[in-house]
């Protein structure tokens, strides 16, 4: 790609003069973007303090209400698609492609207050300070929220942004069934965000995403911005295991065919293979669902969800073979059926070096220390990264917490992410 039109790759524009003065010496306004951070966490919620906005709930359409009335507020044109992706379009001096930056607004069940929405409200403020210091850049900006990040209501995560970049079809999309029974297209229709725009809307020039790391690096080492360069590769799968349900007093041990025991296996076996193959290697049993989930009732059916990641694409591979080939020995051993149905499946991703530079540069220009790292995370910028030069922006999270009430970053963290947010997306847009 080239990025100012001389064919090369990205490039630093080390020096490139904004093309507008008025670009020069913007700074963003903290107390706003904290401000709005907190109106979007107070949507959903919860009595332990917890965001809760599962996609395509109420909620979520509280939340995305709120922030489409944000951009119509900055005078961004709003544009919906038909998987319900929001954009809000800033004009540029010249009709170019854009540069796009944003996240996603939709949570897990108890989440934080910044997972994705730093992203959206980042840019946001970015617009913002623009429209205060009366600037353009040449390039449209458009701030994105992608639909359904997090996954945790309709597989796979990352699913709006996916669609968007091609990677899955718009009825396959739609048809989508979630964790509650629920046709995704039709709680599309029923919150009101099916759009009329077709997938793919905009091919940007650039896309760069500020996020919270949601992991220990940066809080451990005192880094204050990571420059994201790669995203590890994830498999989701859903485990269903079908024993028999017998009493729990009278059925001997060696007549069983219990499920529950089956559920418990597996979460015991993704611990050694994540603990066998080290490194980067992590499993997540999640989520475990027992039939009839009684006391005195040995479990007929088990349903488990299965989260395997590694940054390296072999060695996911190999945890996953290790684990086919665990099940298919326990349903022997058990005398049980065990199923699985695949939910997620993306490989590693590298995001744009010269995109990373540029973060690079604007946080030593800030005096902001800073380090290149890879995302443990997924995140809709490894979609966009399928159409366009991407990178990612990190802040760091006190402690590591994450997709937990607990998650934080202090203050001064988020403002200068957003900073740095702001200089790199006026460097690619200029
Ligand atoms: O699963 C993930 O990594 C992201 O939070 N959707
Ligand atoms: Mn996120
Ligand atoms: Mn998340």
């Amino acid at each position: 790609m080239s990025c100012c039109g001389h064919g090369h790759a990205g490039h630093d524009h080390a020096g490139s003069a904004p093309a507008d003065p008025a670009l020069a010496g913007l700074a963003i306004r903290p107390d706003r973007l904290l401000d709005r951070l907190e109106q979007l966490a107070a949507i959903g919620r919860t009595d332990e303090g917890a965001c809760c906005r599962l996609a395509l709930t109420d909620e979520d359409r509280a939340g995305r209400d709120l922030v489409v009335s944000w951009m119509r507020e900055l005078g961004l044109e709003v544009r919906v698609d038909r998987i319900g992706n929001i954009f809000g379009v800033r004009r540029g001096s010249e009709d170019l492609a854009p540069v796009m930056s944003g996240s996603h607004i939709d949570t897990v069940r108890t989440g934080g207050r910044f997972d994705g929405n730093l992203g959206v409200l980042g840019a946001l403020e970015v617009v913002e300070t623009l429209n205060d210091a009366g600037a353009r850049t040449r390039r449209p900006l458009v701030v994105a929220v992608f639909t359904n990040e997090e996954g945790a209501r309709f597989a796979p995560d990352m699913l709006g942004s996916l669609a968007y970049v091609g990677g899955l079809p718009l009825q396959q999309a739609l048809d989508t069934v979630g964790i509650d029974g629920k046709r995704l297209g039709d709680e599309l229709e029923r919150i009101g965000y099916a759009g009329d725009a077709g997938l793919g809307l905009y091919r940007p020039h650039a896309f760069v995403e500020l996020h919270i790391e949601q992991g220990p690096v940066l809080d451990l080492e005192g880094v204050r911005i990571g420059a994201v360069e790669s995203l590890q590769g994830i498999s989701w799968q859903e485990v269903s295991i079908t024993g028999q349900s017998n009493h729990a007093g009278t059925t001997p041990m060696r007549l069983r065919h219990d499920a529950g025991y089956c559920a418990a296996a597996i979460g015991t076996k993704l611990r050694e293979i994540a603990r066998e193959l080290g490194g980067d290697q992590v499993c997540t049993m999640g989520m475990v669902r027992l039939h009839p989930n009684l006391i005195n009732v040995i479990a007929a059916r088990a349903t488990v969800t299965v989260d395997i990641r590694n940054t390296d694409e072999a060695r996911l591979q190999e945890a996953e073979r290790r684990f086919a080939d665990f099940l298919e020995a326990l349903a022997h051993a058990e005398g049980v059926k065990i199923e699985t149905r695949r939910l997620a499946r993306f490989e590693p991703v590298r995001f744009d070096d010269g995109i990373a530079r540029v973060v690079e540069r604007h946080a030593a220009s800030m005096g902001l220390s800073c380090r290149r790292m890879t995302s443990g995370a997924g995140h809709d910028a490894q979609m966009l990264a399928r159409i366009c030069p991407t990178a990612m922006i990190f802040v760091p999270s006190i402690g590591g917490i994450s997709h937990n009430p607990a998650e934080d970053t202090r203050p001064e963290d988020l403002a200068a992410g957003a900073e740095v947010l702001l200089r790199t997306l006026v460097e690619l847009a200029s």
